[in-house]
């Protein structure tokens, strides 16, 4: 295992930077070290096992990719790598059908003879100084895996423009697996609208650490962000502003939602669209007069407040519009989840909020899919299929007693939306200040009484997007951040600590700064 290597790092470059002063950029305090450590010593989600062998595989003009004869779906894979390889490169690899042995200067990727016990997402890298085999049980391991071979490629791979290699990848084997089956994060379209080009950026993001799902907070008191042909108001007036107010249309074409899909479909990562109710409705109730309990349509309303919404759950009309909308934008996710919301429901009665939650899942399994709802969700009683989203209002346990499952996104560690510290430009503070080690140094399995590893599906980091404005503004609270939670769902919890991630994240900001991403240099972190 590499970790015993790691742990011995720190000291290794205070004795390295003695030696080289006064070349060396140690600051009084901090650990800063001469060079960055390398590629194979920080990966960031952390791999299971990596065993150095020693040399390098160097891409070069005759490379290809090769991949099992006759699999189109390897094929997309393939071409995701040749794609990402290229800009920095300026390489144009074959994607090729491998025929026999795999030849040399070939990066093999391959489902044949995996072992099973590698799962959903697992994979073993084996590269050697004349070929690169990635194997895997399922396409998805092969995509997990070749975020780790970008990983270990230089930082400049990352480039949109042609750098100069070399293009070493360090000879090593790398058997991977992940620790929980949920690994996401969560963009609320809803506060402020990001268009298909913004949330596929943010999709990319999360596909860089090994991330598979996307949950898309699809409508909020400010905003109806997707078409609806039944119900077409709801985005023509409840999609057409945003907080702080301007000119829309601020909603996803069917067409649109289908790109986004299709978009992380390709990169192993399943939508999860959430329409938040019975509150959070404020933008419905502005399109339609019909779903108020007084028959007013709301204004429209571009402020933060919370909890001053709802369905109107006594109207005869409410449950078949719930179900037209599950049932629009269900068939155009072919994930098997529907996010019902069903958090701070503060303006509708406790009994027809239990006697709604109870409706709306027989809706949503009607449609084939299963439900999930804010921790709120867990007072009610729930289908052991269903799943409750805990975010620290202390009664996720409830969902376990019931036998449901629990993702966890709990406020005080991974709301994104969080400051930093007390200078932070963007974002709230109303659930503390998170800064990159808190978000960081928490463990899932210990995080809430009465919810042990057994009960958790994995984590999610929301963005909630009330003072988020643009691309820079999501990159900024996002990173690096996402990374610690990629690493927090992916990375076996012994393996894992701090001291020793501080310095891989160090090393690893060299590749957001090449990718142009607007990340948080946080004083924590001995950035190079
Ligand atoms: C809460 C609230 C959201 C806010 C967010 C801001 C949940 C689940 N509901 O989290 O509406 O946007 O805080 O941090």
């Amino acid at each position: 295992m590499i970790s015993d290597r790691r742990s011995a790092r720190p000291a290794f470059a205070v004795l390295l930077c003695v030696a080289l002063l006064p070349s060396c950029k140690t600051m009084p305090g901090s650990a800063k070290t001469a060079t960055p450590p390398s590629a194979l010593e920080s990966l960031i989600p952390l791999p299971e096992k990596v065993e150095p062998s020693g040399g390098a595989f160097t891409l070069a003009a005759d490379s290809r990719i090769a991949i099992d004869p006759a699999t189109p779906e390897l094929e997309g894979i393939g071409r995701f790598l040749a794609d990402r390889l290229k800009p920095a490169t300026g390489l144009q690899l074959p994607v090729r059908p491998a025929a026999g042995a795999p030849m040399r200067g070939s990066i093999l990727l391959t489902t044949a003879g995996a072992d099973p016990q590698l799962g959903a997402e697992g994979y073993v890298l084996t590269v050697a100084p004349d070929t690169v085999s990635l194997v895997a049980h399922r396409p998805a391991g092969l995509f997990r895996g070749l975020q780790t071979i970008r990983q270990l490629l230089p930082p400049a791979i990352e480039s949109a423009t042609l750098q100069s290699g070399p293009w070493t990848i360090p000879a090593a084997m790398i058997t991977d697996r992940p620790r929980f089956v949920w690994r996401g994060a969560m963009l609320d379209v809803a506060r402020h609208f990001f268009g298909v080009a913004g949330v596929k950026r943010f999709i990319d993001l999360l596909a860089y650490y090994k991330m598979n799902r996307f949950h898309l907070h699809l409508s909020d008191d400010q905003g109806w962000r997707i078409a609806i042909d039944a119900w077409p108001r709801l985005a023509t007036v409840g999609g057409s502003t945003q907080i702080g107010g301007g000119t829309g249309p601020f909603y996803f074409s069917k067409a649109d939602y289908a790109e986004i899909v299709a978009y992380a479909g390709g990169r192993y990562i399943t939508v999860v669209p959430e329409i938040d109710m019975p509150g959070h409705t404020n933008a419905a109730l502005a399109s339609y007069a019909e779903l108020n309990c007084d028959d007013v349509a709301r204004p429209l309303y571009t402020g933060i407040e919370v909890g001053f919404s709802s369905l109107c759950l006594k109207k005869d009309i409410t449950l078949p519009f719930v179900r037209d909308v599950v049932r629009e934008i269900s068939a155009l996710s072919p994930g098997p989840y529907f996010h019902v919301g069903g958090d701070e429901a503060a303006s509708t009665d406790a009994a027809e909020y239990a006697r709604f939650m109870e409706d709306v899942q027989a809706i949503v399994t009607a449609e084939g899919k299963q439900t999930i709802g804010w921790e709120e969700f867990a007072t009610t009683r729930m289908l052991p299929t269903s799943i409750v989203q805990q975010w620290d209002r202390g009664v996720a346990q409830k969902a376990v007693e019931q036998g449901a499952k629990v993702i966890l996104s709990p406020s005080k560690k991974i709301y994104l939306d969080m400051k930093y510290d007390a200078t932070s430009p963007l974002g709230q503070d109303w659930a503390g200040l998170i800064e990159v080690k808190d978000a960081y140094d928490w463990d899932p399995a210990t995080y809430v009484p009465g919810v042990s590893e057994a009960d958790i599906l994995g984590v999610e980091a929301p963005l909630w997007t009330e003072t988020i404005e643009t691309m820079a503004d999501i990159e900024y609270m996002t990173l690096p951040r996402l990374a610690g939670v990629g690493e927090i769902g992916w990375s076996p919890a012994a393996a894992r600590g701090w001291d020793e991630y501080k310095l891989r994240l160090a090393a690893h900001g060299l590749r957001l700064k090449a990718m142009g991403v607007n990340f948080y240099q946080s004083p924590q972190v001995p950035w190079f």
